[in-house]
């Protein structure tokens, strides 16, 4: 399987994320992506390609302009006022507050674009992020063009970024960008299937009120896991995206029988959506060993994780989100990818 992937990530790097009252180092860090290339490469999965780019258009068809705008500005108005430090917003407009006007302060304009204080925003963020979505786009150009699959190594990460909002690690969503590439290219329909342990709130508001792109995710339980205010199964979409949006959160430390009915279920359902291709949104942090998740994954179940996605026979773009165990990740997304592409026919 082609991997797309430029070590231009590292201009990306977040010091502390705000974790119960101090400033904790960030759990999403460079490293991350080193340790899946280096799995990739040792394993002869390839060969590896650089991205090409886009531009920002592919970005404006799911994410508001005013947030890109704002992204786009916002380490040069963070220096402006002094800081040297990465920005990390302290002050939210929630419910009965106005979020139609866009506050002059930058520090209201971040917590206005925010849901948490766990995602510092750095001198690199944008260009990172950027990045990011050229890989996706990157990957989709080459399954539009007849590849089985493409991955997207990746980070940050993008499945809690929503329209106009970044969060849990996220600043543009990856996945949406390259669902919404397949649609824009001509398909009439897409799935996205997001694996991570988190619940991929962004990417499901994004899609929530369209047929066009099924979305499902398999998460822990939104009562005691982040992203903790969505993610419920009574989320099934909304007008014409009635029925298109499919929630599966399972409870913390679920057996990983429970977690492949779950998926045995979003793949049939994917089956019955008739795509023209799938996008996955893949984080393994649903690995048995991972520091802050509690399903128990092991390589045998990435194995069969990547076996059942190749048996749905569909053009398919692997995006990676989640995975801390930092040494592991590589080898466990190492065993999805090697296991379709194994599989795939
Ligand atoms: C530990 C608390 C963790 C934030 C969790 C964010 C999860 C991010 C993710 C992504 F794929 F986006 F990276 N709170 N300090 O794994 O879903
Ligand atoms: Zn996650």
């Amino acid at each position: 399987m082609k991997i797309v992937y430029s070590d231009r990530h590292r201009v990306h790097r977040g010091e502390f994320e705000f974790f119960r009252g101090e400033l904790v180092p960030c759990f999403e860090k460079p490293e991350r992506a080193d340790f899946v290339f280096a799995a990739l490469v040792g394993r002869g999965i390839g060969p590896v390609l650089e991205p090409r780019r886009f531009g920002i258009a592919p970005l404006e068809r799911v994410h508001a302009p005013r947030y890109l705008r704002f992204l786009e500005r916002a380490w040069h108005e963070w220096s402006a006022l002094g800081q040297t430090r990465d920005a990390l917003p302290a002050v939210w407009p929630i419910r009965a507050f106005r979020d139609d006007i866009e506050p002059q302060s930058f520090v209201a304009q971040l917590g206005l674009y925010s849901f948490d204080s766990g995602t510092p925003l750095t001198a690199g963020t944008w260009e990172a992020a950027c990045l990011g979505a050229d890989i996706a786009l990157t990957a989709c150009a080459l399954v539009r063009s007849g590849e089985r699959a493409a991955f997207a190594l990746s980070r940050p990460p993008g499945h809690h970024a929503g329209a106009d909002f970044l969060g849990g690690y996220c600043f543009v969503n990856n996945a949406a960008v390259a669902a919404q590439a397949f649609i824009d290219g001509g398909a009439a329909r897409v799935a996205v299937l997001d694996v991570d342990y988190h619940h991929g709130n962004g990417t499901q508001s994004i899609f929530y009120e369209r047929a066009d792109v099924l979305f499902q995710s398999i998460h822990g339980d939104p009562r005691t896991e982040y992203p903790f205010y969505l993610g419920h199964a009574d989320e099934t979409g909304r007008g014409a995206g009635l029925g298109y949006n499919r929630n599966y959160p399972l409870p913390a430390g679920s057996s990983n029988e429970r977690w492949f009915d779950a998926l045995g279920e979003a793949c049939a359902r994917i089956a019955d959506h008739h795509p023209r291709a799938l996008v996955v949104s893949l984080g393994v942090d649903t690995f048995a060993g991972d520091p802050i998740s509690t399903f128990q994954l092991e390589a045998t179940e990435y194995q069969r994780l990547g076996r059942e996605l190749a048996a749905l026979g569909l053009p398919t773009v692997f995006i990676l989100e989640g995975g801390y165990a930092v040494a592991e990740i590589g080898d466990n997304v190492a065993e999805v990818l090697a296991a379709f592409d194994a599989a795939a026919v």
